[in-house]
């Protein structure tokens, strides 16, 4: 008799399933909650809509005064930073839309066991602090380096693999005005969950970037060989193949649905009439969103956008619909400057990363 694959150091393979979602893929819904699409009215999501993704546990910070940043490395200065140290720097506040890479996931069939996300890994919030670029300033960087690694306090095991939560970013990248050190989002101190009381953000990057809970950064000479660099977060259409690596969120809408749900199904009621649609569209990489189209049972018409609200944030978009009693799908498709535009199918990557496919809604009108 051979003895059963050790459940963590050494897991059974996963394989793509249909069906039934698995006990863990619902613990995972549970911990990791999505946003509420009828929270895409606000141009700023609640931080309590906010949607969450975490991988391990969330660390317990009883003294935020107590918390330290290292920076080290190649520098020329290694620096120990407090939080009354990172608050003396400049401080700025950036809108930021940021989506997990394995939103869609879940829609895809057969689908990859893992956080079962369907369209709901996204929101939008304010986040305060200061720009990496002063930190790592101060610390001064040396001419060798070639990247900047983050680390976070939340450490557990992936695929067998036992690692503290790290992402790297390219030294250039790392120097950019964009990328944040935040202390606060929507004006109130972190919350745990989110990242409290230092977190990383790097708009316009699937989320896996924006590191929680900052313990250290380390600037390095070569490429980060981290489980959450290399391990994940890589495009592949079959296992074994390199394939390419998870960065810039690709373009994307939603809509909120219209009318009224029911509880269990969450099937939608409208009244025939005119029925204004509403909904938000972003890319990544700060390139603006130029056209939304609504389809109403797959032909598409122009939506109407509202003023962009920042070059990292989703825009809003608006259609009056003519609603005719009878059974419908309402779905949404957003173009960006780069002319890339939300493909009607399914987007098929082994591990459900980057699904930008069309959101759609069946509605009953009345
Ligand atoms: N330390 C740490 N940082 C992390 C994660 C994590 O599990 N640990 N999850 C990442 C992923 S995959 C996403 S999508 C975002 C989610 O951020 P939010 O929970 O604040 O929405 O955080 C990222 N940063
Ligand atoms: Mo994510």
């Amino acid at each position: 008799m051979t003895a059963a694959p050790h459940p963590i150091l050494n897991p059974v393979r996963k394989s793509h399933v249909e069906g039934d979602y698995h006990d863990h893929e619902v613990n995972l819904a549970h911990r990791n909650h999505g946003f509420l699409l009828e929270g895409l009215r606000h141009d700023v999501t609640p931080a309590g809509m906010h949607y969450l993704l975490i991988h391990f546990d969330v660390p317990f910070v009883p003294a935020p005064d107590a918390w330290t940043l290292s920076v080290g490395g190649l520098v020329e200065t290694p620096l120990s930073l407090k939080l009354a140290d990172l608050a003396a720097l400049p401080q700025i506040t950036t809108r930021v839309t940021l989506e997990c890479a394995g939103n869609g996931r879940s829609l895809a069939r057969p689908r990859w066991p893992s956080q079962p996300w369907h369209v709901e890994a996204v929101g939008t919030a304010e986040w305060t602090g200061t720009p990496l670029r002063h930190v790592l300033g101060r610390a001064g960087i040396k001419r060798n380096a070639q990247e900047v690694v983050f680390t976070g306090a939340d450490r557990g095991f992936d695929a067998g693999i036992e690692h503290d939560y790290g992402r790297s970013l390219p030294v250039a990248m790392a120097l950019s005005d964009d990328i944040l050190l935040v202390t606060a989002m929507n004006g109130q101190p972190l919350l745990p969950q989110h990242g409290a009381p230092l977190r990383l953000i790097v708009p316009g990057w699937y989320g896996m970037a924006s590191v929680k809970w900052l313990t250290r950064i380390d600037v390095i000479d070569h490429a980060y060989q981290g489980f959450q660099q290399v391990g994940t977060y890589i495009f592949k259409q079959v296992e074994g193949e390199a394939g390419v690596p998870v960065t810039t969120i690709r373009v994307k809408s939603l809509l909120v649905p219209p009318g009224i749900p029911d509880w269990y199904s969450r099937r939608r009621l409208v009244e025939r009439g005119t029925v204004p649609l509403f909904g938000r569209a972003w890319s990544g990489a700060g390139v603006p969103i130029t056209k939304v189209e609504v389809g109403i049972d797959g032909r598409f018409s122009p939506a109407e956008l509202d003023s962009p609200a920042g070059k990292f944030a989703w825009r809003g978009w608006r259609f009056d619909w003519s609603a005719e009693p009878g059974e419908y799908e309402l779905s949404c498709r957003a173009t960006d400057a780069n002319g890339d535009v939300q493909p009607l199918g399914q987007r098929f990557d082994r591990a459900g990363f980057g699904n930008n496919t069309v959101h759609r809604v069946p509605v009953t009108v009345r």
